[in-house]
C-alpha cells in the first residue's frame, strides 16, 4: 500500500477511535452488563454501541469488511479487513474505570498494516503503520532495548497462567517484578513503549492483539506464540510479546529449558 494511502487510513482510524473514546467516557446509556463464556467474561451495551459506531464509520469511509468482538464477523481475511475491540478490558471498564482500551487494526491478507490503541482514561493514542514506526500521541516510540534480559525487566501477565505454566512463577520471581493491568492491548503498548519488558498470555483473540502486535513489532519487539511459532493475528491462541533478548530468554525458560 502507498504511504499516503496508509496515512490517510490511519488519520481516519485515529479520528474515529477518539470519538469512540468520548462515547465510552460518557455513554449516556445504562451499562446493562451481561456475561458471555463465563461469569467474568463481560460485555456491556457500551461495548456494543462503540463497536457499531466504529463499524459504521470505517465501513462508510472504506467499505472494507469488519471483524469485531461483539458480533461482527468476516467470511475471510483476504484483502483488507478491519479488526475492532470496542473495549479491551471490559472488566476494568465496569469495575475500576481505568486501564481499558479501544483497539482498531487494519489487516491486509491477515497481516496488520495499521494499528490504533487508545488508552481511554489516560488519553494516550498509540499508533503504528507497517514500516512507518510507532507513536504515542504523535511522538515516536524509540526502539526497545534489544540486549537486556528478563531478570532486569518488569513482566506483565495474568497470575492465572501459572496454573497451565508452572515455570512462570519462578520466572516472575527472577524478573524485576510483575504487573497486570487487565487489557491485553494496553499491556502490549506498555512493552512497546519500553516500560515493561514482556507480556505473556495464554489465550488472546485477534481483536485483542492485532493493533498492539504492530505497535510492538514497529518498536523492535518480538511477538510470537508461546512455543516460539509465528504470530498469526487471525487465530486465537497464546502470545509472548517482548524485547528481543527477553523474548528468547523467556521462550527458553518457560517452554524449552529441561527443568
Ligand atoms: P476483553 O476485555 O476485550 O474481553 C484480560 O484478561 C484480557 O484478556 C483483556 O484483554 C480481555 O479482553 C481478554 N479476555 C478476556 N476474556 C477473554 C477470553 N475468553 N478469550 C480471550 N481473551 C479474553
Ligand atoms: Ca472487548
Amino acid at each position: 500500500m502507498e504511504k499516503d494511502e496508509l496515512q490517510k487510513l490511519l488519520d481516519c482510524a485515529v479520528s474515529t477511535v477518539k470519538q469512540a473514546a468520548e462515547m465510552a467516557l460518557d455513554p449516556g446509556i445504562e451499562l446493562n452488563i451481561e456475561t458471555k463464556s463465563n461469569r467474568n467474561d463481560l460485555v456491556t451495551d457500551v461495548d456494543k454501541a462503540v463497536e457499531q459506531f466504529i463499524v459504521d464509520k470505517m465501513t462508510a469511509a472504506t467499505g472494507y469488511p469488519v471483524l469485531g468482538e461483539e458480533g461482527h464477523r468476516v467470511d475471510s481475511f483476504e484483502g483488507r479487513v478491519w479488526l475492532i475491540d470496542p473495549i479491551d478490558g471490559t472488566m476494568n471498564y465496569i469495575e475500576t474505570r481505568r486501564d481499558y482500551a479501544i483497539s482498531l487494526a487494519l489487516c491486509e491478507n491477515g497481516v496488520p498494516v495499521l494499528g490504533v490503541v487508545q488508552d481511554v482514561v489516560a488519553g494516550k493514542t498509540y499508533t503504528a503503520t507497517l514500516g512507518g514506526g510507532a507513536f504515542c500521541n504523535g511522538t515516536p516510540l524509540g526502539k526497545v532495548d534489544s540486549a537486556i534480559d528478563y531478570r532486569q525487566v518488569v513482566l506483565i501477565t495474568d497470575l492465572k497462567e501459572i496454573r497451565a505454566l508452572p515455570r512462570l512463577a519462578k520466572a516472575l520471581e527472577e524478573s524485576r517484578g510483575h504487573r497486570r493491568y487487565g487489557s491485553a492491548a494496553l499491556e502490549m503498548a506498555e512493552v512497546a513503549a519500553g516500560k515493561a519488558g514482556g507480556f505473556i498470555h495464554l489465550w488472546v483473540s485477534p481483536w485483542d492483539i492485532a493493533a498492539a502486535t504492530l505497535i510492538c513489532t514497529e518498536t523492535g519487539c518480538t511477538v510470537s506464540r508461546l512455543d516460539g511459532t509465528n504470530m498469526d493475528v487471525r487465530q486465537k491462541g497464546s502470545i509472548l510479546a517482548a524485547w528481543p533478548t527477553v523474548h528468547s530468554d523467556l521462550q527458553y525458560r518457560l517452554i524449552q529449558a529441561p527443568n
